[in-house]
C-alpha cells in the first residue's frame, strides 16, 4: 500500500482463485441426504476452498464513512478486528502472541479498493502491524483481497487461521497462506489469500511485515 485517500474510480467484487486453489480438489465432500462427511481433505496449510458451505458471511466494509473504527462496528455481521503485532516469523503449529493489541481498525476510502469504494487496514496505517479478526462462531474457511495499488514494491504478507490457546491473545498457527502485497491485475488473482481446515477455527490474522497494506472482500464460512 503506498497512497491514502484518493478518488474512487473502479467497482469490482470477487475474483478467481489461485492456481493452488485446484489442489482443493483433491478434498471430496460428499454431502449425503441428512449428513455431510469429509473425506480426505488434508491439512496443507495452503489455499483452499471452503471445506462446507453452511454459511457464507462476505464483509466489504462500503456501508460504513472511512476513518477509525472500534474493533465491533461490523460485530453485527459476525466479526471484530483487533490492531496488533505478531512475530514475523510464522510456521503451522506455532503459539503466538498478539502484543499491542487495540481493539480498533480504519476504513480507508480510494482506489486501491477490490470492490469500491473502501478497505480496511490496520490502525497504525504506516507500520506493520497486522490485524487480528475474531469471528462470533467456529469458521473452516476465511478469505480476503490485499489491496489493489498499481505502483508498489512486493512485501510478504499472510493471511492466517488461529485457535486461542486459552491465555490472553495467544493462538496456536493453524493454516497458513502466503502472497505479494504489490499485487495488481484486472482479475485480482493474485491479490487473493484463503485458509481453510477441516477442523474449525475461530480466528483469522492479516499479517504484513514490513509495511501496510490493506485488505477487502472479507468472506468466512461457518463451520456449523
Ligand atoms: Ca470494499
Ligand atoms: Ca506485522
Ligand atoms: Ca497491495
Ligand atoms: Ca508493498
Amino acid at each position: 500500500m503506498k497512497h491514502y485517500p484518493s478518488p474512487i474510480i473502479f467497482d469490482r467484487i470477487g475474483g478467481p482463485m489461485k492456481s493452488a486453489a485446484f489442489s482443493s480438489l483433491l478434498c471430496i465432500v460428499a454431502v449425503a441426504a441428512f449428513a455431510s462427511i469429509y473425506l480426505g481433505c488434508e491439512d496443507t496449510g495452503t489455499t483452499d476452498t471452503p471445506v462446507e458451505n453452511s454459511s457464507v458471511n462476505f464483509v466489504n466494509f462500503d456501508s460504513v464513512s472511512p476513518g477509525v473504527k472500534s474493533g465491533d462496528f461490523l460485530a453485527v455481521s459476525g466479526v471484530t478486528f483487533t490492531t496488533g503485532q505478531i512475530p514475523d516469523g510464522v510456521a503451522v503449529n506455532d503459539t503466538i502472541t498478539l502484543s499491542n493489541p487495540a481493539d480498533q481498525i480504519e476504513i480507508l476510502s480510494n482506489d486501491d479498493a477490490i470492490s469500491s469504494p473502501n478497505f480496511a487496514v490496520a490502525l497504525v496505517i504506516v507500520g506493520s502491524e497486522d490485524i487480528l479478526m475474531s469471528f462470533d462462531g467456529p469458521v473452516n474457511f476465511v478469505s480476503l483481497y490485499s489491496d489493489d495499488n498499481p505502483a508498489e514494491n512486493p512485501d510478504i504478507i499472510r493471511l492466517l487461521a488461529l485457535e486461542p490457546t486459552g491465555k490472553a491473545n495467544e493462538f496456536i498457527v493453524m493454516k497458513i497462506d502466503t502472497a505479494f502485497d504489490d499485487a495488481h491485475d484486472s482479475l485480482h488473482v493474485d491479490n487473493y489469500l484463503s485458509v481453510a481446515s477441516d477442523k474449525p477455527f475461530s480466528d483469522a490474522l492479516f499479517q504484513t511485515l514490513t509495511e501496510a497494506e490493506g485488505f477487502d472482500n472479507l468472506t468466512f464460512t461457518y463451520s456449523r
